[in-house]
């Protein structure tokens, strides 16, 4: 039997029919239940609990009906991006969708970034990002979902909407943040989890001035190693950044974590890595052909047997640029009066980008 009501924490239609399909609830669970009352399905259950990755698949093709559906309706267009990882968290495509209504940036998890580090500067950077899009943005905030950072100013700014769509990426914390802006002023609370493929359908918050917030679910682009590796690794990939500077004679390796290494080409005057202090940083005579296992979704098992694939960056003399590495965080990579050149080796289809230093360097 189907019933016509969702998950509170995922948006998934509930039944009590296929324990493997996303939306059950064990019929034990709606007997007790009375009518009306929030539900929060099985595998919502175990991700709150026991935290138990998530099996489901998330398509494209579903991610931009989504988009499509939100286009349609009237109301605020909320794009919240990790700011650890602007550029794969970005939704290239969200302008096509959203047409001439301005977008408000978030760009969240501010708390990772090292002690010190100057928001306003990184406000500039998101900006000038989007600018580089020619996006229309009405808004940028910087801001921390778990730690309530920037998230009072950003509810204000939000007020005068009667309706707030926040869309984004998979685990960039949407989920998080509505929990965050909604936190006091209402019950609901939507399901939040270190692993991707959290949110499965989009959910409507009711506030009580008789505004709402719709949570949706984030699109996973693959490009990203929290998207792709076991589970422990993702864990392992959260958390504050300490930045660790090395310099790289040539032929020398930097292995950083399980799936990143880079390799010097010609001498690296100084790289600093600016990743979650879990993840290790080791500097060797030459690179490591080891290689961790990644998820294989095709197969729903671990994929030993793939190839690094490698990104040659070079560099003019004095300058300094980022490499910002999917799902991981960047490197600061500076020059001296001699050109550089190394080599970046991930796991197929993770993005690797340069650009200007977001932190180091001198600010533009
Ligand atoms: N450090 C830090 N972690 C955060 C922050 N906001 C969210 N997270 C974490 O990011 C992970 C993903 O959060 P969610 O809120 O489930 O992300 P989501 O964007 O809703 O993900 P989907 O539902 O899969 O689209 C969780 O482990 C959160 O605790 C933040 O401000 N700082
Ligand atoms: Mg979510």
């Amino acid at each position: 039997m189907e019933y016509a009501r969702t998950c509170q924490g995922c948006g998934a239609v509930l039944h009590d029919e296929h324990p493997t399909r996303e939306g059950y609830v064990p019929p034990s669970v709606f007997a007790r239940s009375h009518d009306g009352a929030p539900i929060t399905c099985q595998r919502c259950f175990r991700l709150l609990h026991y935290h138990k990755p998530s099996t489901v698949v998330a398509s494209s093709e579903a991610f931009s009906t989504m988009l499509h559906d939100v286009g349609q309706q009237s109301g605020l267009v909320v794009h919240v991006v990790d700011i650890a990882d602007c550029e794969a968290t970005w939704i290239d495509a969200l302008p096509r969708f959203v047409g001439e209504r301005p977008i408000v940036l978030v760009a969240n998890k501010m708390d990772v970034l090292p002690r010190g580090t100057s928001l306003t500067r990184m406000r500039d950077r998101v900006w000038q990002f989007a600018r580089a899009q020619s996006w229309r943005v009405s808004d940028v905030h910087v801001v921390s979902a778990v730690q309530r950072i920037g998230t009072a100013s950003l509810a204000q700014a939000l007020a005068r909407h009667a309706r707030v769509f926040f869309v984004g990426a998979t685990n960039v914390g949407k989920s998080t943040l509505v929990n965050a802006l909604t936190a006091g002023v209402t019950d609901h609370r939507l399901t939040v989890s270190a692993m991707p493929k959290t949110t499965l359908q989009a959910v409507h918050v009711a506030l009580p001035d008789a505004r709402t917030y719709v949570d949706t679910p984030g699109i996973v682009y693959g490009r990203r190693l929290i998207e792709r590796v076991p589970h422990a690794h993702v864990l392992r990939m959260r958390g504050e950044m300490r930045p660790v500077t090395l310099p790289l004679r040539s032929g020398q390796a930097l292995h950083i974590g399980d799936y990143v290494c880079c390799e010097a080409v010609s001498p690296v005057p100084s790289i600093t890595c600016y990743v979650a202090y879990t993840v290790s940083v080791r500097r060797q005579k030459q690179r490591s052909t080891h290689v961790a296992p990644l998820v294989d979704e095709a197969h729903g098992g671990e994929d030993v047997s793939w190839k690094p694939v490698r990104r040659r960056v070079t560099m003019p003399a004095r300058a300094v640029i980022d490499i910002a590495i999917g799902g991981l965080g960047w490197l600061c990579v500076h020059a001296d009066d001699q050109a550089v050149a190394l080599d970046v080796w991930t796991p197929p289809g993770i993005l690797v980008v340069d650009r200007p230093p977001w932190i180091g360097g001198k600010s533009t």
